[in-house]
């Protein structure tokens, strides 16, 4: 059997004193203090945020450390920001006010944007100093660019007294300033589920968010209690969000809502009407039957969400698995983001006595999640591990998925 990757997370206090000491060895000198927020991993409800449906995803245990100290206003160079990251070369450096779409390349985009945001929401933010130090495994699908905004957001919230990191109204305004900054200076047209997720989660619960209005749920979630786990399979297939395909599934959903009169998808309550519609009144050229199957898995999604809600309050975890299934299918067949990474990762699971699994996040490569009882974690892990070996793509790697905390301050 080929050996088995585990990706640790590191302790609140070992991701500090990581973030601290890449810090002195910078700038040499103190932060401010480190601040940290969770990558995510959607239990289900994908590519419905943009389009006002529910998901439900849980804050991981791996986490994304910013040592921050702020710029005085009374500094000579106030509005000066430095930037740079354990896992990057080099020490990014700039002016806030010259921050603009297209303006920053690279990670630093997620950091400044940031500031750049918070600033055009109306809050008095100046220059900083940040190293950047991650556990959340890179590129995985697993939101480290969510975690990174939404760890600089909290740092930038309590160095300058915003008052926003102290309760939820004030974190869906972080989140709002995170999003814009992926959106408009990163250039990742995201819809707002990560940030959330990043922000808004609480330990223990999986966070059910209705991204019609933006308001929440907190969902109990004790797998181990329950005798299962949760195992995250990061297929290492490179994922990429800023390409063309995940714009282009926004706006197949944003024409189809079009074309039937509606503002977002979540809006249709009759499917079989809705999808009878389309061949009427899509403009002339369009694949109706592309977009049938657009519309067909993110009306479902929403529907799986509701069903796993019910049965989490009734406390039938196991049925869930199925549910998951059912979703990568969806997600494979109608809405065509799965790769052949993810389906091999979530049926070699299956096959070894998983409940259940799905890809997870934007897909086109990245993660898959597998529900399992606890005892068999080893053994589905070594089995997809195996499957992988002889099929040939790189070797994946894997974490247990447990719901931690929010971003706030870590030291
Ligand atoms: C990515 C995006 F960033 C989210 O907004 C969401 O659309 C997800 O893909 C799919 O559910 O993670």
């Amino acid at each position: 059997h080929p050996a088995v990757e585990m990706l640790p997370a590191w302790s609140q206090a070992e991701g500090a004193a990581r973030a601290a000491a890449a810090f002195r060895e910078r700038f040499g000198t103190e932060p401010d203090g480190v601040w940290s927020a969770p990558g995510r991993v959607n239990v289900i409800g994908e590519h419905t945020d943009y389009n006002g449906g529910l998901c439900l995803p849980i804050a991981l245990p791996h986490r994304t450390y910013v040592a921050l100290a702020s710029r005085a206003a009374t500094d000579g160079d106030p509005d000066r920001v430095r930037l740079a990251s354990a896992q990057e070369q080099g020490t990014w450096e700039g002016q806030i006010a010259d921050v603009a779409p297209g303006s920053v390349q690279g990670w630093a985009a997620y950091a400044v944007g940031v500031a750049w945001a918070l600033r055009e929401a109306g809050h008095a933010v100046h220059g900083f100093d940040a190293v950047v130090d991650s556990c959340v495994p890179y590129g995985a699908g697993l939101s480290s660019s969510a975690a990174l905004e939404c760890a600089v957001a909290v740092a930038l919230d309590e160095v300058h007294a915003l008052g926003l990191g102290g309760d939820d109204a004030g974190r869906a305004r972080l989140a709002a300033a995170c999003i814009r900054a992926e959106n408009e200076i990163a250039g990742a047209p995201t819809g707002g589920m990560d940030q959330a997720a990043s922000l808004r989660c609480t330990q223990g619960h999986a966070l059910l968010l209705d991204n019609r209005d933006g308001s929440t749920r907190h969902i109990p979630l004790d797998l181990a209690e329950h005798g299962l786990a949760l195992l995250v399979v990061d297929t290492r297939a490179p994922h990429q969000l800023a390409d063309g395909q995940y714009a282009a599934r926004r706006a197949q959903c944003h024409a189809a809502a079009e074309a039937l009169g509606l503002e977002t998808l979540r809006e249709v309550e009759d499917l079989d009407a809705a999808l009878e519609r389309l061949a009427g009144t899509l403009p002339g050229g369009t694949d109706v039957d592309v977009i049938r199957r657009r519309v067909h898995h993110v009306v479902t999604d929403t529907r799986r969400v509701e069903l796993v809600e019910r049965l989490l309050d009734a406390d039938d975890v196991e049925a869930v698995g199925p549910v998951l299934t059912e979703a990568h299918a969806s997600l494979r067949d109608d809405y065509e983001v799965s790769v052949r990474e993810l389906d091999l990762a979530v049926e070699s699971a299956v096959a070894a006595g998983a409940l259940g699994g799905r890809m997870v996040g934007g897909g086109f490569g990245g993660s898959a999640v597998a529900l399992v009882r606890a005892e068999d974690v080893e053994a589905v892990a070594t089995a997809v591990a195996t499957a992988f070996a002889e099929a040939g793509p790189a070797a994946p790697a894997f974490l247990v998925a447990t719901a931690e905390a929010p971003a706030g301050r870590s030291a």
